[in-house]
């Protein structure tokens, strides 16, 4: 667009204001310890997944190394990692999550 009219000719473009945010996958990894129960338990409870959902999840996870439990803006991403690292912690489970940028 141009300066709407004030004569001096200069060209002004301006970009629209809005912007999506970045999104980010929380993924979890494998490990040999922490019991399939537990991990199920922290799908449900963090990421809202019913039991089959999050049954499958965890076989993926057993199975490929690592999967994908969901895809969330920084500081919701962030938040999940922590609260399950945390969570598995406390239980003495030595669970691991981490974030990607989509
Ligand atoms: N591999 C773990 C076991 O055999 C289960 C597990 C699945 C752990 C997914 C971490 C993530 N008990």
């Amino acid at each position: 667009q141009n300066d709407g009219g004030t004569s001096t000719g200069i060209i002004v473009k301006s970009k629209p204001k809005t912007k999506k945010p970045s999104m980010y996958k929380v993924l979890m990894l494998n490990d040999d310890y922490t019991p399939m129960e537990f991990v199920v338990h922290v799908l449900e409870q963090f990421f809202s997944k019913n039991r089959d959902e999050a049954t499958q999840i965890m076989l993926h996870v057993h199975q490929r190394g690592v999967g994908v439990c969901g895809v969330f803006t920084y500081e919701v991403a962030e938040t999940k990692v922590t609260q399950v690292i945390d969570y598995a912690r406390q239980n003495q489970h030595p669970l691991q999550c981490t974030l990607e940028k989509e």
